[in-house]
């Protein structure tokens, strides 16, 4: 990759790796934000920050289409972003307001936005992985050649859902891609108390699909890895499962870093923090010749998109009362 040029401008192959690096700062300096807002208490919402993994949603959503689904659970914001969705609706879903995505009935865990193939988050762990396959299934007896993309952590794969899923998809061929974002921890619980053996890549083999494991922190190998996952499941050769590891640098649950939980978290969390994918994505890009203040340029546009649409959302109203019992229930046709 030759990133010279004489006008310091990024080059073309340069200009993919400056997008990775804009989409995975922009989660970032979003949920840095949400936890400042969450701490102060400005917001009242449980949030699960993604900060240290976003180079998963940044790189497997840079090889979709827009009409590609994408289906994300707990931990989404940074999946929301990168599949297109509108940063000023999400701000505003978490301070619950009704210019929010999900009419500020859902907060930062019911993320939606239909038009660009999300068709919602769901909290409930290891639930995106049939609502994928499902997806898929519809696409399939569509005949169109959409795919669908489940993400998911590594405490999804303890659930049934993730081997039923897996072996329906690969009898049918589905066009489905499974991302296991395996950042090692369960809420407090570590891989090593939850399995004997640290093998979920594996399970592709056990259910007949294709599946590898791969550095979640590597914004490339995750784009590389998801491209030829889609053409893959595109092009009726089946699905794929994805196992990228990597490791969340705030707690479970909320802002905090979390130190206390287990004995190897604060020897973990400096190990990855110099594995930060934001780091070696800009380390990689200067090396090649792209000036400091270009890059710098990514940070300050991010942080000024966030800051407009924390604007936004603080500037915008609160649900109406009388739409409490809206979008509860379907409507009865003909009643
Ligand atoms: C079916 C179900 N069981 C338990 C929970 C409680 N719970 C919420 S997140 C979580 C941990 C999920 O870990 P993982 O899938 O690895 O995702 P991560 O939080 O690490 O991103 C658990 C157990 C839940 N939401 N749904
Ligand atoms: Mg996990």
């Amino acid at each position: 990759m030759n990133r010279q040029n004489n006008s310091g401008a990024p080059s073309l192959l340069d200009e993919q790796m400056m997008s990775f690096l804009y989409g995975m700062q922009r989660i970032r300096l979003a949920e840095e934000r949400i936890g400042e807002l969450v701490a102060s208490r400005e917001v009242r919402t449980p949030c699960h920050l993604s900060i240290g993994q976003e180079a998963i949603p940044v790189g497997v959503c840079a090889a979709l289409n827009e009409d590609d689904s994408l289906w994300g659970g707990h931990r989404s914001h940074g999946h929301y972003l990168a599949k297109g969705g509108d940063l000023n609706a999400m701000m505003a879903e978490i301070f619950g307001k009704a210019t929010g995505c999900a009419r500020g009935r859902g907060g930062s865990m019911h993320l939606v936005a239909p038009a660009q193939g999300i068709f919602g988050t769901v909290p409930l762990v290891a639930a995106t992985i049939p609502l994928a396959v499902g997806a898929a299934l519809s696409g399939k007896l569509r005949g169109t050649a959409q795919v669908a993309v489940a993400f998911f952590g590594d405490g999804a794969t303890d659930e049934g859902h993730f081997h039923e899923s897996l072996n329906l998809a690969a009898l049918y061929r589905l066009p489905v891609v499974f991302v296991c974002e395996n950042n090692l921890y369960s809420t407090h619980l570590t891989l090593k108390e939850r399995r004997v053996k640290d093998n979920i890549a594996e399970s592709a083999a056990l259910h007949g699909l294709a599946g590898m494991a791969l550095d979640g922190n590597d914004v490339t190998a995750v784009y590389r890895a998801a491209h030829q996952a889609v053409q893959r499941a595109r092009s009726g050769e089946g699905p794929t499962l994805l196992e990228c590891r990597t490791y969340r640098w705030r707690g479970h649950v909320g802002p905090a870093a979390d130190l206390g939980v287990g004995a190897d978290r604060r020897r973990e969390l400096d190990e990855w923090q110099r594995r930060d994918p934001i780091a070696q994505c800009r380390a990689l890009l200067g090396a090649g010749g792209v000036p400091f203040d270009v890059l710098d340029g990514v940070t300050a546009k991010a942080r000024e998109e966030i800051e407009a649409a924390v604007t936004f959302a603080l500037q915008s109203p609160a649900p109406d009362e009388s739409e409490l019992l809206q979008h509860v229930y379907a409507a009865r046709r003909g009643c």
